[in-house]
């Protein structure tokens, strides 16, 4: 059986700490879905949603494996429209835990009984999260550590541009 798991997630933008976990995926799963949702309705979002998809494509170019694509609506249906079998998060800490276990739940109860498999975060990057990599950059932090050479570009960019 071809096991098709679906990497979801805002990526606004997209850190190490995701593409740790994309990386890891596309090494156990036969084929990997990389969605991105298509409303950021979080506070402090910065990339439009074609931004955000150029950042992953080149960040994602060497894994054949993996492909994107864009998701609005309930996570499930996307998954179950795109014959994918497995949700795929990572997990960075016990804060991640309650919230991320009770969507797992959620998703099986409405998601005909879809699983969700949690890899734990690379201690490198466990306190990565795009927010803080946005707030570091927004005052001029070095957040070249935090993602790659091309989205930290793309963070200096919007920032000189939007002079926030
Ligand atoms: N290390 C490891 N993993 C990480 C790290 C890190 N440093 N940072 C983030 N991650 C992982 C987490 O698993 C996270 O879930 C995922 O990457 C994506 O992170 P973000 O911040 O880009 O995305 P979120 O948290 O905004 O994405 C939330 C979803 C889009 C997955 C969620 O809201 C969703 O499924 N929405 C669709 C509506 C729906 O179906 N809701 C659920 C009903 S129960």
């Amino acid at each position: 059986m071809t096991v098709r798991a679906v990497c979801p997630g805002s990526f606004d933008p997209v850190t190490h700490g995701h593409l740790d976990v994309i990386r890891r995926a596309s090494n156990t799963f036969d084929h990997v879905t990389v969605a991105c949702m298509r409303n950021v309705s979080k506070r402090g979002g910065l990339f439009e949603l074609d931004e955000r998809l150029e950042m992953l494509e080149e960040v994602t170019a060497d894994l054949p494996n993996v492909e994107l694509a864009v998701f609005k609506g309930l996570l499930v249906e996307f998954a179950r429209d795109n014959g994918i079998n497995v949700i795929v998060k990572g997990l960075r800490a016990v804060s991640d835990f309650e919230y991320e276990l009770q969507m797992a739940q959620m998703n099986h109860s409405i998601g005909g009984g879809i699983e969700t498999l949690f890899m734990s975060a690379n201690p490198d990057h466990s306190f990565l999260s795009s927010s803080l990599v946005k707030e570091v950059a927004r005052f001029g932090g070095d957040v070249s550590a935090f993602v790659p050479p091309g989205v930290e570009k793309r963070l200096l960019a919007k920032y000189a541009e939007t002079h926030v």
